[in-house]
């Protein structure tokens, strides 16, 4: 068989142009001439799909034999944008592919947009989970991505009517080239049931976990490639589906019906991603999700570790020594008390080895600390769906209680705050104190976070164990977001200083001094220009608005929500309408021309998120229309915001706003991606705007707003000493009240302006509004200067190599998970 089995696949043209026909005519069946560009980009996906196996079978291979420690990133969401570009590139294919194609009358780019991506996420968390993804194969790290096969993805977004309407994705529709459905990896997963007692012949008590019933998990491998490198990684997702046992037994029971319905139950577990990206609702089925895919995964991480348990000297209490796993945010917290349970009840270990093990395998990285999105699970809900979960638990908590009381004894609002139960009625789960508890490590995102993660949210525990919190600032992954998404920058950059600096960003620095170049600003500008015509056509095709690429480009891309305050932009935005409606001839000559675009999506619950996207739309259709707006103002809501639509979007800012409100945004990632391609932020001191300053100089960032120690004082002071409110606030406001932009029925415009009444103006909206419109001028005065703006947006984009991912995994790998690159070479 080893004879048998094939060496690395050719790469020249002529082969790839066999193997695309070879997949048209054996795995599509389809006769090989006047194929449509849909049925291309499946067989050039199979194409390059075979390319990525071989490597990843040998990967794979090579670090068992190895037996090194794996990093498993459990995540209940993975943004990872469309495939077949990331793949080609990565691969180093891009160029033979276009050209094989271009010879038999196909557009590798054409071909390229006719995949669907997979929305398998809800925003930023999702997205770093995938550039995390990208960075750990580039750099030759052992590890391997966990999550849920999801049938709906994020739903679409439409705007019918000027309001967000919500369709379902179903993203399977046209099959996925890029996944292995591994039918020999299956796993039983225990739902309800009940908890048995029983000694053991030492008179030991031992527990067990019967009855409910049980679904199966289904796993779905996708290879990850890495840039440069053999190395591909695994990101494998489960799906569920009912267990035989589970068919035999409904069905002999004779309710045939009731059956079909108990197995349709099974399947809907990992049915649809939840759009939530803030406030938990009592949701019993995203508990499931939750256990369901800790459950599956730690079967097989525990299932490979045990292979190597017995071999050697190795015994469970090595764990640690194979395995680290990073749970993102508390979504598979579960994972904790599911570890305890195999290892006190399969394992049968004492409670203080098992705890040892857990404590040592675990570290949790933390999102935000909006109090609304920290995560709370019912106790009697747990109870029913996991019943020894909820007495390990327990356990678990008791036992730190008893900690707690020695630190600090009858200290009992200590004790309260830090337990892991929350004495309401009913009483809650807190996850977040579970995580902390159960781990060695816990993260923040971005500096400020991690400062207010210590002092507001786990104070004690910072106390108790001072050495457990770190921070580690976000990243993203220059592969995607420039070498992709952004070819016209990425050729000069390669131009300058050789192709290295895809995976060693640091390499742009030296460019910076081209920042006084004249020749140099020119190439640049072009690059730019390039990019927002492409826009401008995009815009055209696809929604019929015709934008003028000489107008600054300013976008606010993310998901809707009262903290990122696309309030204050639309504010702002209507201030400028007031301001070009008045001015005179003259006046309008000096001011500075703009496209405003925003994109997000808001969570279908989420009144407030979708009243803001109604009046974002209905602020667009006034202004376009209106003729004294013509050369000097659109704004445009792109509907559907994903991972293929800010590719386009990015490379093509000039200004980028991210104006939370200081102490909300854990770090944002947008903020990253945008500099780096060139554009420039007014933003807040917020999240990682802040190191980002630091890293490109206070005089290339526009930046307003109360900082985050001054938010509590200003909220304070403002209930009971309204201040007055600014006069363009206040035009702007009554304009919108007033109806220039519709009156819709539900009230929803007033409903968004009396939430910002400067008595509760819980997000500052009007206490920053005129300090943003002074970053907004200062931004418009510097644009006018060209030369000047363009030196500014070089040694911004040059001055980022610390917000590449790849630094920040090497931190991850250095202080949490304490793993090694092994890099893979293939034989010969
Ligand atoms: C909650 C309930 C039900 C279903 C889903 C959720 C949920 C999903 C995602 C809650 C939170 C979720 O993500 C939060 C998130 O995306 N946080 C962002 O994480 C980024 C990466 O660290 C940061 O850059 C952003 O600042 C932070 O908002």
């Amino acid at each position: 068989l080893w004879k048998l089995s094939s060496t690395y696949l050719p790469n020249d043209v002529a082969s790839l142009q066999r193997s695309l026909v070879r997949h048209v005519e054996y795995t599509l069946a389809r006769r090989r001439y006047k194929l449509d560009t849909s049925s291309f980009y499946q067989a050039t996906a199979h194409s390059v799909r075979d390319r990525l196996i071989e490597r990843w079978t040998d990967t794979q291979q090579y670090s068992a034999k190895k037996g090194a420690k794996k990093v498993y990133y459990l995540s209940l969401e993975f943004l990872i944008g469309r495939s077949l570009g990331n793949a080609v590139s990565n691969l180093g294919l891009r160029g033979a592919y276009a050209e094989a194609l271009r010879q038999i009358g196909y557009d590798l780019e054409d071909i390229m947009s006719e995949e669907k991506e997979p929305a398998l996420g809800n925003g930023g968390l999702g997205r770093l989970a995938s550039c995390f993804l990208d960075t750990l194969a580039t750099q030759n790290y052992p590890a391997w991505g966990y999550g849920i096969r999801y049938k709906y993805g994020m739903f679409e977004q439409r705007i019918v009517n000027g309001k967000q309407v919500e369709f379902p994705d179903y993203w399977l529709t046209d099959g996925n080239p890029w996944e292995v459905e591994r039918l020999d990896v299956q796993y039983p997963v225990r739902l309800f049931g009940h908890v048995r007692e029983f000694q053991d012949p030492d008179g030991n008590t031992l527990y067990a976990w019967e009855g409910g019933e049980v679904v199966m998990a289904q796993a779905y491998d996708t290879p990850i490639p890495g840039y440069g490198t053999y190395n591909t990684n695994n990101m494998r997702l489960w799906s569920s589906k009912p267990s035989h046992e589970f068919n035999l037994a409904s069905f002999n029971a004779g309710n045939y019906y009731g059956a079909v319905e108990a197995k349709e139950r099974c399947e809907s577990i990992t049915s649809v991603l939840y759009p939530n990206d803030a406030t938990e609702e009592g949701k019993r089925l995203r508990l499931k999700q939750q256990y369901f895919f800790v459950s599956a995964t730690l079967q097989d991480i525990y299932r490979r570790f045990k292979k190597n348990v017995g071999r050697g000297s190795t015994t469970m209490k090595n764990m640690p020594d194979k395995v680290a796993i990073q749970l993102n945010d508390t979504h598979p917290a579960i994972a904790i008390p599911e570890l305890m349970r195999l290892l006190l009840d399969i394992e049968r270990l004492p409670w203080d080895e098992a705890w040892e093990i857990t404590r040592k395998v675990f570290a949790y990285t933390n999102h935000t600390i909006l109090p609304e999105a920290l995560e709370k699970w019912p106790v009697p809900m747990i109870t029913e769906l996991l019943p020894r979960h909820m007495q390990i638990i327990y356990e678990i908590n008791h036992r730190f209680l008893l900690e707690v009381q020695k630190m600090w004894p009858n200290d009992t609002a200590r004790m309260s705050s830090m337990s892991i139960i929350e004495e309401s009625s009913p009483k809650m789960v807190r996850m977040s104190n579970l995580a902390v508890i159960g781990s060695h490590t816990v993260n923040g995102v971005a500096m400020i976070h991690t400062k207010l993660l210590k002092s507001l949210l786990f104070p004690d525990f910072l106390l108790m164990w001072p050495e457990k919190f770190i921070n580690v600032t976000n990243g993203v992954t220059p592969r995607r977001w420039l070498l992709q998404a952004n070819p016209a920058l990425a050729s000069i950059y390669t131009g300058m200083v050789g192709p290295g600096w895809v995976n060693d960003l640091k390499r742009l620095e030296p460019i910076k001094t081209m920042a006084q170049d004249p020749q140099f600003r020119q190439r640049w500008r072009a690059a730019k220009q390039t990019n927002k015509q492409a826009l401008a056509e995009w815009l055209y095709r696809s929604m019929n608005i015709r934008v003028d690429p000489n107008a600054l480009f300013d976008m606010q891309i993310k998901r809707i929500h009262e903290y990122k305050r696309q309030l204050l932009n639309v504010l702002g935005i209507v201030h400028r309408y007031a301001e070009i409606t008045q001015a005179t001839p003259e006046q309008r000559k000096t001011m500075v021309p703009r496209v405003h675009i925003i994109a997000g999506k808001a969570a279908p619950g989420y009144v407030m998120a979708k009243n803001l996207v109604m009046l974002v739309c209905a602020v667009s259709e006034v202004v376009n229309s209106d003729a004294a707006c013509r050369d000097l103002l659109k704004v445009v809501f792109v509907p559907n915001f994903n991972v293929s639509l800010a590719e386009i979007l990015i490379p093509a800012s000039d200004i980028s706003q991210h104006i939370s409100t200081a102490g909300m945004e854990a770090s944002g990632t947008g903020n990253m991606k945008f500099v780096m391609n060139g554009g420039l932020i007014v933003g807040t001191m917020d999240g990682a705007n802040i190191e980002i300053e630091q890293a490109i100089g206070e005089h290339n960032m526009f930046t307003f707003g109360a900082k985050a120690d001054q938010v509590a004082a200003i909220r304070r002071k403002m209930a009971h000493d309204p201040p007055k409110i600014d006069p363009r606030l206040h035009r702007a406001m009554g304009m919108i009240r007033a109806g220039i932009f519709g009156k819709p029925d539900d009230g929803a415009y007033n409903q968004l302006l009396d939430a910002i009444d400067p008595r509760k103006d819980v997000y500052l909206t009007a206490h920053d509004f005129p300090s943003y419109l002074g970053a907004i001028a200062e931004a418009d005065a510097a644009y006018q200067y060209e030369e000047k703006w363009t030196a500014k947006c070089i040694e911004a984009a040059c001055s980022m190599w610390m917000f590449s991912s790849d630094r920040t995994i090497r931190e991850y790998a250095a202080k949490i998970w304490n793993v090694e690159p092994l890099p893979f070479r293939p034989p010969r």
